[in-house]
């Protein structure tokens, strides 16, 4: 398959897809891998982890361009990710010293709990943070002493691949990580009902992770999902009213809207909506769109001609306001604000795209109701001065990550993962190790 580069659709690579014969090969080298890799001591697998996550950072600036040119990251976003990478990796490279079991007071013997691997972990990879979304997975997994095969996204293989080969240089013994491009229905499908792949970590859309979870349901497959959502961005009266709209593009332009946490549903408070909305508008204007590679750019492309038509697709008319990008080649798309009502379906669905809807709310209780009023609960933020209404309003609102005075969604050492459908169980912070291992209770009698 050609991979493009969605700012100027260069062909950047031509990459094979794995057949299901090839996931069932790797599979097997997987599952030899665990073998030895479950038995490697904790002390050993934490060093071979800070290597890896050393020569992440020692390329880092190789892997920024890879991500830029791929997916279309500006580059100051791409070296954040990068950087991120290596230190998602140094977090879990703890891990395995740490990964303790207890000793719980029973009669008549010793009870004593561990946490086992799993076995082969499946991390199924969406394309708007390929390197990113990766690590979460992956670093956890190879931690608690899995081996991980990565079906990567179709259209941005490359920091995965890349990555593997740092893995292997890092000395992590061949097997333990595999990289496999693929198409999700074949590859990541086989990947998905393949008896002896343990478990399956996908982040991508809510129908897709259905999909996933019903088939691995039949096998009582362990599964961990981070799928769509369509978060609000809850403003009242009595906030810092200046710095909410200087940050709100950030909280949804960002990677071109392609964030599963992107706050794509403003909600102010009827009170200062108007003063709101004429601070909103200079700092849409302001969004500087175009070359990944200029250190300025704010924005980047669309990741690819499809997904351009799809986010089309959502406004109709003229909207309220559209910034500006570039024309000619490339899959670019303006900051684009709407103000239509809360059942338009540029209100209701995810377009993960630059495309912010705004409504108004009278008090507390309507906020809380519009902000709920949707099948996702991923992420969301809370802008008020009064700390009582922040912890209120936090508590009501069904999300899995919320920012108060902030739109900050996904920090590595706190756990992350969605409420309704936006995912089931969560990922990063210090208890994901529990999600890459099964607790085993074994007694010992005394008598
Ligand atoms: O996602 P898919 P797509 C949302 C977003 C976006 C929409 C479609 O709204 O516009 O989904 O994006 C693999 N079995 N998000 O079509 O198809 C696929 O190869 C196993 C939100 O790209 O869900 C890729 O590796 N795997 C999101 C991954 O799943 C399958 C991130 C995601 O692709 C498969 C991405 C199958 N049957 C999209 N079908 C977020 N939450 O961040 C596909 N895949």
């Amino acid at each position: 398959m050609k991979i493009v580069n969605p700012a100027t659709e260069a062909v950047l690579a031509d990459v094979e897809l794995a057949d299901p014969a090839e996931v069932d090969r790797a599979v097997e080298r997987a599952r030899k891998a665990y073998a030895t890799w479950r038995e490697v001591s904790p002390g050993d697998r934490a060093r071979l982890l800070r290597r890896f996550a050393d020569l992440v950072g020692e390329h880092g600036a190789e892997l920024a361009g890879l991500e830029l040119a791929n997916a279309g990251h500006p580059i100051g976003s791409a070296r954040w990710e990068a950087g991120t990478v290596r230190d998602v990796l140094h977090f879990y490279a703890g891990a395995p010293e740490r990964n303790h079991g207890r000793q719980i007071p029973v009669p008549g013997g010793v009870d004593l709990t561990f946490q086992e691997p799993l076995g082969v972990v499946g991390v199924i990879v969406p394309w708007n943070f390929p390197m990113l979304i990766m690590s979460w997975g992956v670093a956890p997994a190879l931690a608690a002493g899995n081996t991980v095969i990565v079906k990567p996204a179709e259209w941005t293989p490359l920091t995965a691949l890349r990555l593997a080969e740092l893995a292997l240089a890092a000395g992590i013994p061949e097997g333990v990580l595999q990289v496999l491009p693929g198409a999700g229905e074949v590859a990541g499908a086989r990947l998905v009902e393949h008896p002896d792949v343990a478990k399956i970590v996908f982040t991508g859309s809510t129908e897709v992770g259905k999909e996933i979870a019903a088939k691995a349901a039949r096998q009582v497959k362990r599964i961990t999902l981070e799928l769509g959502g369509k978060s609000a961005n809850i403003v009242f009266a009595d906030s810092d009213l200046e710095k909410a709209a200087r940050t709100a593009p950030y909280a949804v332009f960002d990677n071109a809207g392609q964030d599963c946490c992107a706050r794509s549903r403003i909600l102010v408070q009827s009170s200062v909506y108007d003063e709101f909305m004429a601070l909103l508008t200079p700092a849409v204007l302001g969004v500087k769109v175009g070359d990944p590679l200029d250190e300025s750019t704010e924005m980047g492309p669309l990741i690819s001609a499809e997904h351009l038509g799809r986010v089309q697709g959502f406004v109709e008319g003229t909207p309220y306001l559209r910034g500006s990008c570039p024309q000619g080649k490339g899959y670019w798309f303006p900051p684009t604000v709407l103000t239509s009502g809360v059942t338009d379906r540029a209100f209701t669905e995810e377009i993960f795209g630059p495309v912010v809807s705004v409504a108004r709310f009278e008090d507390e209780a309507e906020a809380v109701r519009i902000a709920n009023d949707t099948p996702y609960g991923l992420s969301g933020s809370i802008w008020t001065r009064d700390v009582g209404r922040a912890l209120r309003v936090a508590r009501a609102v069904e999300s899995g990550a919320l920012s108060v005075n902030s739109h900050s969604s996904v920090r590595y050492w706190t756990p992350f993962g969605g409420f309704k459908q936006s995912g089931l169980g969560r990922e990063l912070g210090p208890d994901a190790l529990a999600a890459f291992t099964e607790t085993k209770n074994v007694f010992i009698s005394t008598e």
